[in-house]
């Protein structure tokens, strides 16, 4: 076990975890000297380039010097947290460094970036992933506007009685800004599995027949956090992979991570143009 796993302070269930993400806000804005950010961005596969594209990197933080953060475990993933100066002289958070729910660090360390976010002063949440896709025509390398989700993680970042309203969790306000700069940006609802299997293709099929378009592995657990906390949230999937099943080719996570190589300029130039109108 790695020592910052060991000194993490999500190991003691009873602290707090909107106490540990104040905390990690406050040594953000000691670390990037900026006290408040307006905007907060997770960038997901594919996506790592719009950091340098949105606006001028003023710091750049490793991840685990945070409190409650810890390193990606995905290849491709950066563990950095950036305070980047927008052309609108609004700051954004970016943070490049993940926790997935398949990682069995439990949820609250998946939200741990986006409640922090939030502690910052975020109003608005941009989640972005790789992700497989339902719809045949949509290739590898097409960006997607995610418009609703379902939760197959049979988790949540809520506890006890906290019924929070998830109508328009994926605001069509923000849906429409992208749409502004991207009028062919199509959208889809989010099915989020735990992974770290990808589905078998009669799982894909489910996911079809119960509303889904989009298979991934994050995003929605975030989003409800993110809302919880007040936040506006925008969520865009690059379509890596047609879903098992979709194409009559297995998955290969090397092809996968191409995709994103490939798309990742043409994509996270759309993202730094739509978080200009944000
Ligand atoms: I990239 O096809 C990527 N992430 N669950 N299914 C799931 N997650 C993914 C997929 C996929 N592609």
């Amino acid at each position: 076990m790695a020592s910052e796993d060991l000194a993490n302070p999500f190991d003691d269930p009873a602290a707090d975890p909107f106490e540990i993400a104040r905390i990690a806000a406050e040594q953000i804005a000691e670390r990037t000297g900026v006290e408040h950010h307006d905007i907060a961005l997770t960038l997901g596969s594919g996506w790592g380039k719009a950091a340098d594209l949105i606006g001028e990197t003023t710091a750049c933080v490793p991840a685990t010097d945070i409190v409650g953060f810890s390193r990606p475990s995905v290849v491709g993933h950066v563990g950095t947290i950036r305070s980047v100066l927008l052309p609108s002289g609004k700051r954004a958070l970016v943070i490049g460094a993940r926790t997935h729910f398949y990682e069995g660090h439990g949820v609250r360390r998946v939200v741990h970036s986006v409640r922090t976010a939030a502690a910052t002063g975020a109003k608005i949440m941009v989640l972005t992933n790789g992700a497989g896709g339902l719809k045949p025509e949509w290739a590898p390398g097409t960006p997607v506007l995610i418009s609703d989700h379902i939760n197959l993680t049979a988790s949540s970042p809520l506890e006890g009685a906290t019924f929070v309203d998830l109508t328009d969790l994926y605001a069509r306000r923000l849906r429409d800004i992208a749409r502004q700069v991207d009028a062919s940006l199509d959208e889809g609802v989010y099915v989020q599995f735990r992974g770290p299997h990808y589905e078998t293709p009669a799982e894909v099929g489910m996911a079809g027949r119960i509303g889904g378009d989009i298979v991934g592995m994050s995003t929605a657990l975030e989003a409800i956090a993110a809302r919880h906390a007040g936040m506006e949230v925008l969520g865009m999937s690059l379509i890596t992979n047609p879903a098992a099943g979709i194409s009559p080719v297995p998955l290969d996570h090397a092809e996968v991570l191409a995709a994103g190589v490939a798309a990742e300029p043409v994509i996270s130039d759309l993202l730094a143009r739509i978080v200009e109108k944000l």
